[in-house]
């Protein structure tokens, strides 16, 4: 038998399973029911690390498990193959992003061999292969019927290190999230996907996948989407045509308005701009400049000194007719609502800020000190039938002094018709009011924008569009996709902010589809997260030359019942499949609207309390440690550490004590001395509950994401039944067999290598992985129990088996139940009666 050596059985197991592939799922006349547990699929930008180790060790251990219930499960791989370090790095070393890729992803795979996830390897995809990327651009085609890709010029986020435009998205802190340069504004016509016309459904959706994704997920895809709800309220301006509406949140504060700002960088503030003075046109222009070069997290920082230039216009406020002068301040954006807004000084902290540093007036107009909750006084009327206020209702600070505005909830003040009024029915009457009058409406708002998915960079999927000078925007036929990528080879991939592509003479001029004359191929390509949007459905028929994926197969296996990956695409990626997946529907191919059931979000691996990295010589290498440890003890040393939301300190954990509990659970399978066939019931009744105790656990625990907790409930059946081999019932006893079988089936879960060298052991052919679970013996999950003694009037009538931890109610009712006990008891009256529990119960009757 020897020393248990994990290299020796790895070496063993892999060519076996290579050869029966235990894992292909789907297979026909397979009527089991399904499972998707799906892992978010790597970025091949080297090999793999630890982060990768923990999440497809997680994803693996909930694979595992399902099978064992019963089920056909789904657990397919692919690679995330197209995107920009690829071409940094080939720009970098003078080679071609596709070698880099394409090795790297080799890397990727010799190492997943080793470490054993059940993939169904059949279904590998790489969304670099022309057959993914021509589904891209099929699906591109798609929304462009439905005018949801549409382009559109307009200022656009520009990294000026990678030389492209970023998504909103990918802007983080007003740095570029992939090289961390600062990120400008720039005036290009791009790419959108109208993600805004589903901000609704994206948002009311998410009640769907409450308690079934991580809370804090929901709440970041909420704030992005940042739905606000208020009205829009027009304002006069005085010399022009066309009233200007706002957005406000806060339409009861209507009366407050004492100014009005509208973004500099705006068209309308260029135009209100034109009509002033020479002096403030020139000022005012120099104000846009400064402005543009600012991000729009500084913009709307509440700390910053407050600048801006009055345009000398003014705007007349509906309700009042009050003169509100008009102001260009870059705290107000240009894309959101209306890029105007009306300042409420005392109400809004930011407008206050303004109003202090330019004299503005603040005026008070809720009561905040006023109670808005409980019984509520009635408002009395003064002769006109306005609300008569007492004056020491209004005991508020003035925030023109104190630089602080009156934010919280109140009642109206200082605003005729809503005087009295809380602010939510404020808001409904104001919002009537002007309603009536053609001056406003309610309205919402959305921090979300519409999606930018053109990149001007090499390595994506190409837009299938031609630009012809008489037909204009053409698509590529569908007959004729992919529109492949030409050859890096002699093209300069060098950012310049223009596609590499345009360079490539031969692949961008073409015939137009429409006319036969002259045209050129769009030479952007796509963001990579158009790739990541679908690519769960692509496994489901990911060698089809016919179609994006099989309607059919979708009915079958999807949505995906368990997604498993990082929080870093709490937002990004889950939003646009999520999108994705509404639009599919939308159109006819999907039976659903949500993606992903359940989603598992796994902490970090840290060492000594922070981020590894190569720069800080804290790297913890997966390579390494799997050559150090093996496979199994590395993920039994991930599935151990804690929940797997929390991170994993690699300073903490020992993989050395993972594989000596591997190889004491290893050994007892080469122990058992008894044949498969043995009688399960004949054995030590103490190990065996320990046993079913576990059987019975596991399943509530795997499916709560309590791995650790199965893992230290393994050990301690391990050690159980240790000992009853050692000092017990001996190494041929059937509680050992069934104990030794228990551990090797459970252990699947975790360490794959080892547990099927157990059940070889133990005398059974592979695959271990397929065994069904086995039942727990409800008998033996009660808990021990001891036996109570009933007494009538001193004699003993009855004796009961109850449990050790019995109420003393609970013990008389069942006393008293007793059909002994009636019986002796007749007629007579009973008088008194004590309880012992768990142990006595004694009656006393008269008569
Ligand atoms: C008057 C007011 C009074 C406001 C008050 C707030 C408090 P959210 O919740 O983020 O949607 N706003 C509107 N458009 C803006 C823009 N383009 N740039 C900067 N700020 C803008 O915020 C909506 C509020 O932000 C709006 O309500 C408006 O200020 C401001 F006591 O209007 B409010
Ligand atoms: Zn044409």
């Amino acid at each position: 038998a020897g020393a248990y050596d994990f290299a020796a059985i790895q070496a063993k197991w892999l060519p076996v399973w290579d050869e029966s592939e235990p894992f292909r799922a789907g297979l026909p006349g397979d009527t089991r029911p399904r499972k998707y547990i799906l892992d978010m699929f790597p970025y091949p930008s080297g090999d793999l690390h630890m982060g990768h180790a923990e999440a497809f060790g997680y994803g693996d251990t909930v694979a595992r498990y399902w099978r064992h219930q019963g089920f056909d499960v789904l657990h397919p791989v692919g690679w995330d193959s197209f995107g920009l370090p690829a071409e940094n790095a080939a720009i970098k070393r003078g080679i071609d992003p596709r070698g880099w890729t394409y090795e790297n992803i080799e890397q990727q795979k010799r190492s997943f061999r080793q470490y054993a996830p059940s993939f169904d390897w059949s279904r590998e995809l790489h969304t670099s292969d022309p057959e993914y990327y021509k589904w891209n651009q099929w699906l591109f085609l798609k929304l462009y019927e439905q005018g949801i890709a549409y382009r559109k010029a307009g200022q656009v986020n520009w990294c000026p290190n990678d030389q492209t435009v970023l998504a909103n998205e990918q802007v983080i802190d007003g740095h570029c999230e992939r090289c961390g340069a600062v990120v400008t504004k720039k005036a290009l016509t791009q790419w959108y996907f109208r993600v805004t016309d589903y901000a609704d459904r994206l948002l009311d959706d998410l009640n769907q996948l409450e308690g079934a994704w991580p809370s804090k997920v929901l709440s970041m895809q909420r704030n992005w989407i940042g739905r606000s709800s208020g009205a829009d309220v027009e304002f006069e301006i005085e010399g022009r045509e066309e009233r200007i509406p706002v957005f406000t949140t806060r339409p009861d504060t209507l009366f407050g308005a004492t100014f009005m700002v509208v973004a500099p960088d705006s068209d309308l503030a260029a135009e209100l701009a034109s009509g002033a003075s020479a002096e403030v046109r020139m000022r005012f222009q120099d104000y846009v400049d400064s402005v543009r070069a600012e991000s729009d997290i500084d913009r709307l920082a509440t700390d910053r000194p407050k600048t801006g230039v009055f345009l000398e216009r003014y705007a007349i406020n509906p309700v009042n007719g009050e003169r509100l002068p008009i102001w260009a301040a870059d705290y107000v954006l240009a894309d959101y609502g209306h890029g105007a807004i009306m300042a409420v000084p005392a109400h809004d902290q930011r407008d206050l800020d303004f109003a202090r540093a330019f004299d503005l007036p603040v005026r008070v107009v809720v009561d905040t000190n006023a109670p808005v909750t409980g019984v509520i006084p009635v408002i009395p009327l003064d002769e006109n039938g306005d609300p008569y206020l007492p004056d020491d209702l209004v005991t508020l600070e003035d925030p023109a002094s104190t630089g602080v505005a009156l934010a919280g909830e109140g009642r109206l003040i200082n605003s005729g018709p809503l005087d009295g009024l809380s602010k939510s029915n404020a808001i409904r009457r104001v919002i009537e009011i002007l309603d009536e009058r053609g001056l406003g409406r309610s309205s919402k708002n959305y921090r979300l924008r519409d999606w930018l998915i053109s990149r001007q960079r090499y390595w994506g999927t190409p837009i299938p569009i031609i630009h012809c000078p008489d037909c204009g925007e053409v698509p590529v036929p569908e007959a004729e996709l992919p529109v492949r990528l030409p050859d890096a080879a002699g093209l300069d991939l060098k950012p310049k902010g223009a596609s590499p592509l345009g360079a490539a003479e031969d692949w961008v001029n073409v015939a137009c589809p429409k006319c036969g004359g002259a045209a050129r191929r769009d030479s952007d390509t796509m963001d990579t997260f158009v790739d990541s949007s679908w690519y769960y459905l692509r496994y489901l028929d990911p060698n089809s030359d016919v179609r994006a994926f099989d309607p059919a197969e979708a009915e079958k296996w999807a949505p995906v019942d368990q997604y498993v990956g990082g929080v870093e695409h709490a937002i990004l990626h889950l939003l646009y499949s999520r999108f994705i997946t509404k639009v599919l529907f939308d159109l006819g191919y999907l039976s659903f609207t949500e993606p992903f059931t359940s989603l598992l979000n796994q902490g970090m691996v840290i060492m000594d309390g922070t981020k590894m990295s190569k720069s800080k010589g804290n790297l913890v290498e997966f390579a390494s440690e799997l050559q150090a440890h093996g496979a199994d003890a590395l993920r039994v040393t991930l599935a151990f550490a804690g929940p797997p939301e929390d991170d994993i300190d690699w300073a903490d954990v020992s993989p050395v004590g993972a594989s000596k509990f591997l190889a004491r659970a290893w050994r007892i399978s080469g122990e058992v001395t008894s044949s498969p066939d043995i009688e399960w019931k004949t054995g030590d009744a103490a190990l065996r509950r320990v046993t079913h105790r576990l059987l019975s656990d596991a399943p509530g625990l795997v499916e709560a994401f309590k791995f650790n907790v199965v893992v230290a409930r393994l050990m301690e059946l391990v050690n159980a039944t240790r000992k009853a081999i050692d000092s017990g019932a001996g190494a041929g006893d059937a509680a050992v067999r069934e104990a030794a079988e228990v551990t090797a089936m459970i252990l699947d879960l975790f360490a794959p290598f080892t547990a099927e060298d157990m059940w070889q052991r133990l005398g059974y052919e592979p695959t271990v992985a397929l065994v069904p679970w086995r039942k727990a013996d409800p008998a033996l999950l009660v808990e021990e129990s001891v036996t109570a003694v009933v007494q009538v009037d001193g004699k003993v009538r009855d004796r009961l088996e109850v449990s050790p931890k019995i109420s003393g109610e609970e013990l008389e009712a069942m006393a008293r139940a007793s059909a002994a006990v009636v019986r002796s008891i007749g007629e007579r009256e009973i008088v008194n009666v004590i309880v012992r529990a768990p142990r006595l119960v004694n009656i006393a009757t008269r008569g």
